[in-house]
């Protein structure tokens, strides 16, 4: 996700991170290429020309804290910014007291709202809810088909009727939702290749009748400015309440995301990372920043690591991850769970200090996740369990009892104790000092281990 922005900001901004002190000449250098990575990724002008600026202003002005070096700390001004940009407003969505709650998908052709309608359906359901889908887009026969398609294999209720108009359709589904006990309605309803007239008439209209809790917009990051060009004109004609940006995990270069907040003051809610269904996520400005600086995203991490995993062994490895006893034996296992958690690469990126050691592989492949398996089991019980007794020899012989050299086994190593240090001091609520230096974590750490509970009742039943 937005690789080359990443890479750009992280090369801008490592020459800093080294530095004891900092001079203007050195924070303008750096300012200047984090300017032209944004303008590479396509953040318009004056946004890049603004977040520059206060970026700036704050790092010349810092007040030098002793935990941190003058170059971490520009930083994390730098994340902070970014945070600040994509908004640090809430990514929930809002719940009507009175269900079902409705949420309308707009957007243009081809954006992705009937797939991220089926991805919505599923990541609330996962979530205790009782979702339904209806299908307001009857300009094509196909696009019922699909969203057809997509309420099975999610397991959810689709209302459809090909003979119908969008605004009946939308009343009609709305009332069998309730009728039927749903919760939750998603809307899908039909979109243009370009913003034009006929297309806002029709939105507005099932507006007016669905009175939805929610509208969110669904924006192709992929189409960079032009997105965000769209996301103005909707704002004109129907407005929304937030964004579901889909195509994160092309080639997007992040420009509309980190520019839509900013030009509409509607915060992105959701993202959608993947054509595969259970690709959608809850968007967290923080996480993100974390994310495209390289300091990782444990907590999406641990959240993906819950859905992909049994419950009794999360809470127990969650729990001991968070006292920082972190052991090669909770590696393995995480390591394993990490195969059902989606594309390898991604997902080794949200691990601190990772990001930069997977550079040099083009691909990460099981190959690779075979090796890690190997080197771990060729640890002794005791090794995994108590890591820091793996000496000069161990390593050695670790090395050859697995095939691979000792360097390998060294990066396993570090990469184990990293884990371990960024849990320990998530699970004290005190925020490491350079990754991820988001505050609030803490409160979605806990939160994290409410919804394990909520979803270990579920599975009980
Ligand atoms: N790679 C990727 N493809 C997506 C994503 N979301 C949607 N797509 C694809 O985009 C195309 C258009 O999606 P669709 O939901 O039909 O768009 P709609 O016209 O707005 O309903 C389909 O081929 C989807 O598989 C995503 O997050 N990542
Ligand atoms: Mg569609």
């Amino acid at each position: 996700m937005f690789d080359a922005l990443s890479d750009k900001l992280q090369s801008a901004l490592g020459d800093l991170r080294s530095r004891g002190t900092l001079d203007e000449e050195a924070i303008s250098r750096a300012m200047r290429e984090v300017r032209l990575a944004l303008l590479e990724a396509d953040v318009n002008l004056e946004i890049a020309r603004e977040f520059v600026g206060h970026v700036r202003e704050r790092a010349l002005g810092q007040d030098v804290r002793k935990s941190l070096t003058p170059g971490q700390q520009v930083v994390k001004i730098v994340h902070d910014e970014l945070t600040a940009l994509m908004g640090s407003g809430s990514s929930q969505l809002a719940f009507s007291p009175r269900p079902p709650t409705t949420i309308l998908l707009a957007g243009l052709q081809g954006s992705g709202k009937t797939t991220a309608a089926g991805k919505l359906a599923l990541l609330l359901k996962k979530d205790d809810k009782k979702p339904a889908l209806v299908a307001a887009d009857l300009q094509r026969p196909a696009a019922i088909d699909q969203l057809m398609q997509l309420g099975e294999q999610v397991g959810v209720p689709v209302y459809a009727d090909e003979r119908s108009d969008p605004v009946k359709a939308v009343r009609d589904g709305i009332e069998r939702a309730k009728a039927d006990g749903r919760d939750v309605v998603i809307l899908d309803t039909a979109g243009r290749l370009h913003v034009d007239e006929a297309l806002m008439e029709e939105l507005a209209a099932v507006r007016r009748e669905a009175k939805p809790t929610n509208v969110l917009l669904v924006l192709d990051a992929m189409t960079g400015q032009e997105a965000v060009n769209v996301a103005k004109a909707f704002q004109e004609r129907i407005d929304f309440d937030g964004v579901l940006m889909t195509k994160l995990d092309g080639d997007a270069r992040g420009g509309a995301a980190l520019s839509v907040k900013h030009v509409t003051g509607r915060p992105i809610k959701l993202a959608s990372v993947g054509e595969k269904l259970d690709a959608l996520e809850w968007f967290h400005p923080d996480r993100m920043a974390s994310r495209i600086l390289g300091m990782g995203d444990v907590l999406t991490l641990i959240e993906r690591a819950e859905a992909a995993v049994g419950d009794d062994e999360k809470e127990e490895i969650e729990r001991r991850m968070m006292k920082g006893e972190f052991s090669f034996d909770d590696f393995l296992k995480s390591y394993k769970m990490l195969r059902r958690m989606g594309p390898l690469q991604g997902v080794l990126k949200m691990i601190p200090g990772m990001g930069k050691q997977l550079e040099g592989l083009d691909q990460v492949n099981e190959k690779e996740l075979g090796r890690v398996e190997a080197i771990i089991l060729s640890m002794t019980p005791h090794e995994r369990r108590v890591p820091h007794v793996i000496d000069g020899s161990r390593r050695m012989r670790i090395a050859a009892g697995s095939g691979t050299t000792v360097p390998q086994v060294n990066q396993l190593l570090e990469a184990r104790k990293q884990m371990a240090k960024m849990m320990k001091m998530m699970g004290s609520g005190k925020m490491p000092q350079i990754p991820g230096a988001a505050a609030g974590a803490k409160p979605r750490a806990s939160a994290t281990r409410k919804s394990s509970s909520k979803r270990k009742k579920k599975a009980r039943r």
